[in-house]
């Protein structure tokens, strides 16, 4: 048998167990039982679902693209599997409470959307010189939102300025993807796969992350309480996630392939 073969062999059933120890439910969680009209609770079975299937596929293809494009497959497919995680837990949170705790959608954005930004980095990194600022801004973009988000959410600071701290560290991401200097080298130096699949991302970045924002708007802002729109908020999210995680890891492997097979000719 060829190494290569071996290696990947092994490489299945490692993730083949992993995946089976993730999915077993723990034993003292067996008294809550998912009801059958649980809406918001089988959006979180089904979406967890498909996140462990995305990872699976994500790690898979890896094989298939040229190495300049695996990092980028690699990051997406733990972006999913980071997310798979907390939703098992979050799923068992809310079957068990009715509630879901504040912070375990933060701790999960607070790993995930650095990745998801990283990408932004990785797919101009594949194809051009990319000076290390670019990274940094994006993160530091990322960190100002998420921190000005928890800090409103969990009552450390008032809701209002919280949440324009929050909106000026999306804002910042949103100039730098736009206007700055990663739409810059993107308009400069990608080939039309790699700049459609930027522009597709950022108006992910655009639409599908307004979502959380109106969803913090309407749940603290308006005067409603957030535990009367708890229900109508986690569907509205777990489906934000579906296109922010998954659909956004897809455009990436969807250039990956192409620039892989363009540059075997
Ligand atoms: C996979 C999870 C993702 C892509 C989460 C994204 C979260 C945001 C874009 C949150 C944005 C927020 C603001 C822009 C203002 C303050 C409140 C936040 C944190 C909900």
């Amino acid at each position: 048998m060829k190494l290569n073969s071996i290696w990947s062999r092994g490489k299945a059933a490692l993730g083949s167990s992993v995946l089976l120890a993730l999915s077993s439910t723990p034993a003292w969680a067996s008294s809550s039982v998912l009801k059958q009209d649980d809406f918001v609770g089988i959006s979180f079975w089904l979406i967890s679902m498909a996140l462990i299937a995305s990872t699976a596929f994500f790690f898979l293809e890896r094989d298939r693209v040229s190495a300049k494009w695996k990092t980028s497959l690699t990051v997406s497919g733990l972006v999913t599997l980071i997310a798979a995680v907390h939703y098992f837990y979050m799923r068992d949170v809310w079957v068990a409470t009715g509630s879901t705790p504040t912070v375990f959608r933060y701790i999960d954005w607070l790993i995930t959307v650095p990745l998801l930004m990283i990408e932004f980095y990785l797919i101009l990194a594949a194809i051009a010189k990319v000076p290390g600022g670019v990274f940094w801004r994006l993160m530091i973009g990322t960190l100002v939102m998420l921190v000005g988000g928890y800090v409103g959410e969990a009552g450390y600071a008032p809701v209002w300025p919280a949440f324009i701290v929050g909106m000026i560290g999306w804002f910042y991401i949103l100039y730098e993807i736009f206007a700055g200097e990663a739409s810059k080298i993107n308009a400069a130096s990608a080939p039309p796969s790699v700049q459609s699949a930027f522009s597709l991302m950022r108006w992910i970045v655009t639409i599908g992350w307004a979502i959380y924002p109106i969803g913090y708007f309407f749940g603290y802002l308006t005067g409603s309480s957030p535990a009367s729109s708890a229900a109508a908020l986690n569907i509205i999210y777990n489906l934000a996630d579906v296109l922010n995680k998954i659909a956004f890891g897809l455009i990436i492997w969807k250039v990956a392939v192409t620039e892989s097979e363009a540059s075997k000719h």
